[in-house]
């Protein structure tokens, strides 16, 4: 039993409250007052706490459990089909000013605001008002206790989220260390420690409007939630997080977006350090040299997929620490160090194969929620591009959306092909079972990151692969970002957008202030990363890749390891930074063959175009914002390439 401070409500709960401290118990006491949840249940994170909850999931028909033996303790979940991605236009940041999260020249009227968008703290206080108050009413609010980084690490920071999704539990127990150990370390220091205070319900219809309350039965009746009203809120400055309405991904999970990226950027503003969308890996070549990179690619643009990748360089050898998010922190000898926040992958299911990414699908028989897979009669799973070899004829494949006999090329009335699986859909997988964790993925002071790489998806112009001049050029290519969009919102229709350092949907701040932040991280005493740009999704006549990625992107590792060991044989200037050579990136073995020149080449018209494109977005969302270190690095690409197309 849990009671109120003041002892006038008690709600039946689970868990031993009296590990709470003052200020967790006031947040709970705030939300239990406002949610009216029926029993409270204090998570410990225990194995037999897992085994009940995804009993009591599996009996109301959310999740089924994979009964193929191929696969150990691995559950399927479908979502709402209205339920299925990030939802960017309804993810707010909350502050006392506009400036604090909106760059000048987006905040003209007429001017579109592109990055984050920005409500105040009363504005949206009122529109939860409108939509919390009893919303877990009949139903059990969990209380999760969670740790991003390793319980104790100094770089680690502690969140306590209040969910009334048992799926949210069982995914923020893969994804984030959770339970007991973290409520403890909070009671322990001689002051009560920081936490982020993470709200989340599915939402309810309004039992006073009819018409919602009618659409509210149109829904998947396993996955209660409330699509129309969606509000994914964050307050910085009171450290908390208030989500509405959507049960997926990083609209639920609060400590992977919410927390990691958006709260934390904030927070590493304030102290220092950055907290980016970004996969750590170690890189190990034949020689025995190891180098730690982190890479920043927009949402399903290839970070899993290259975090965990199997070189097809014979000698070489890469470790995985992380595969999304990075927080980086200079030390005192001024080496930037990493972490990564979290404790499990969240990764995109189709086009993952045992030729793309092996060690992602050995990882995914053990210990694995998916997300709107498709299920199959032999009680295994199935999405696009897992298996050429997989007998779909001869095999019962229901689709995410329940369509029990799915046969490939399947298509709606208005000829929309079908898929088995949700082009967003996932599997959830602790970073342990990862066959190529790095041992160092729990270290506490982090690993030492000597190259930043940004990347995005790009049919022409970016060529594979080139590097910066220095820190601040580097810094202008990560803001000079663009990339084709994905799956992975559900509410962004552009087909190519700018999507500077891949945190279009995730700065909890100024992007001005960002800028004017990373130019600050270089300092006398401190060594600064390379900075490289890449772009595997380059595209022939056909609308055929020109690269052939995953296992392949080795070789531009070690062509990244050549240049980081001052190799200036292999590296030519061009105005858009330090390209390869032809002969730079070994590729005479490749087969089929591939056009180097063309994967190489910089076009001075579209060149040109682009930075006509990057300056125009940079000026207008800046405006005054723009720290003059950027303003210099537009004017020195576009004298450069006025150079260099003067001279042919
Ligand atoms: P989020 O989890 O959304 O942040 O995505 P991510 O950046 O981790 O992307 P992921 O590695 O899951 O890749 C997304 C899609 O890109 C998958 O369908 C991959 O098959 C595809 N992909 C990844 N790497 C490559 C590559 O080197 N070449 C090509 N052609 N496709 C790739
Ligand atoms: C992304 O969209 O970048 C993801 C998935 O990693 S989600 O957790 O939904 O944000
Ligand atoms: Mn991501």
């Amino acid at each position: 039993m849990w009671t109120s401070k003041d002892k006038s409500i008690s709600v039946e709960g689970k868990g031993d409250f009296s590990l709470l401290n003052a200020a967790v118990s006031d947040f709970l006491e705030q939300y239990v007052r406002t949610c009216s949840p029926s029993r409270l249940h204090l998570c410990d994170g225990s194995d037999e706490e897992n085994k009940k909850l995804c009993e009591l999931m599996r009996e109301s028909g959310m999740v089924r459990p994979l009964t193929s033996k191929e696969y150990t303790n691995c559950w399927s979940v479908r979502t709402d089909p209205t339920d299925v991605a990030r939802l960017e236009s309804k993810t707010l940041i909350c502050t006392p000013k506009e400036e604090q999260v909106v760059a000048e020249g987006a905040r003209h009227p007429g001017t579109p605001n592109m990055l984050g968008k920005w409500m105040s703290e009363e504005q949206m206080d009122a529109q939860m008002k409108d939509r919390l108050p009893r919303c877990m009413k009949g139903r059990v609010m969990y209380i999760i206790p969670f740790s991003m980084g390793p319980v104790g690490s100094p770089l680690a920071k502690i969140g306590i989220q209040l969910t009334d999704s048992p799926y949210v539990v069982a995914s923020m127990r893969v994804m984030t260390r959770i339970g007991t150990p973290v409520i403890k370390t909070l009671n322990t220091g001689a002051e009560p420690t920081e936490f982020v205070r993470c709200m989340h319900t599915v939402g309810r219809p309004d039992p006073a409007d009819p018409a919602e309350v009618q659409k509210a039965k149109m829904r998947l009746p396993t996955w209660p939630c409330d699509p129309e009203r969606v509000l994914i809120a964050h307050y910085p400055m009171r450290r908390e997080i208030v989500s509405y309405g959507s049960g997926y991904g990083g609209n639920s999970l609060l400590g992977k977006k919410c927390f990691a990226l958006r709260i934390a950027s904030w927070i590493g503003k304030e102290e220092g350090w950055l907290a980016e969308h970004m996969l750590i890996m170690r890189v190990q070549n034949p020689e025995g040299d190891v180098r730690y990179v982190a890479a920043a690619f927009p949402s399903a643009c290839g970070k899993t997929n290259l975090a965990m990748m199997e070189p097809s360089l014979p000698g070489w050898d890469v470790k995985c620490v992380g595969d999304d998010i990075a927080w980086l922190k200079f030390d005192n000898e001024g080496r930037l160090r990493a972490i990564n926040p979290e404790n499990g992958f969240f990764g995109v299911a189709p086009g993952t194969s045992l030729k793309t990414n092996p060690n992602a699908m050995e990882m995914v028989h053990r210990n694995t929620i998916f997300t709107n897979v498709a299920y199959t009669e032999r009680g295994d799973v199935y999405w696009e591009g897992m298996d050429p070899t997989y007998d779909l004829n001869n095999t019962k494949v229901i689709s995410w959306r329940g369509i029990p006999h799915w046969k490939p090329g399947m298509c709606t009335m208005d000829g929309e092909v079908i898929t088995a699986a949700h082009p967003n859909s996932r599997f959830c997988t602790p970073l342990s079972e990862c066959p190529v964790v790095d041992p160092l993925y729990n270290s506490a002071e982090g690993v030492p990151i000597d190259a930043i790489i940004f990347g995005g998806r790009r049919p022409d112009t970016i060529p594979l692969v080139f590097e910066s001049f220095n820190w601040p050029h580097g810094v202008f290519l990560g803001s000079a970002m663009r990339s084709e969009t994905t799956k992975a919102a559900a509410d962004v229709t552009e087909k190519l957008r700018h999507d500077p350092f891949a945190m279009r949907p995730f700065f909890g701040y100024n992007f001005g202030e960002y800028l004017q932040h990373w130019l600050n991280l270089e300092k006398p005493g401190r060594k600064m990363p390379s900075i490289f740009h890449v772009n595997w999704f380059l595209r022939g006549e056909q609308n055929e890749f020109l690269w052939p990625g995953f296992g392949e992107n080795a070789r531009i590792l070690e062509w990244i390891f050549k240049r980081l060991n001052g190799d200036s044989s292999v590296a030519r200037a061009s105005p858009i930074g330090m390209l390869p050579t032809n002969s730079g990136i070994r590729s005479n073995d490749l087969s089929p063959s591939v056009d180097m020149d063309r994967l190489l080449n910089v076009d001075h018209k579209l060149w040109l175009k682009e930075e006509e494109a990057i300056r125009s977005f940079l000026e207008g969302q800046l405006g005054k914002d723009c720290p003059a270190g950027i303003v210099e690095q537009i004017h020195s690409l576009r004298e450069r390439l006025a150079n260099t197309c003067s001279e042919e």
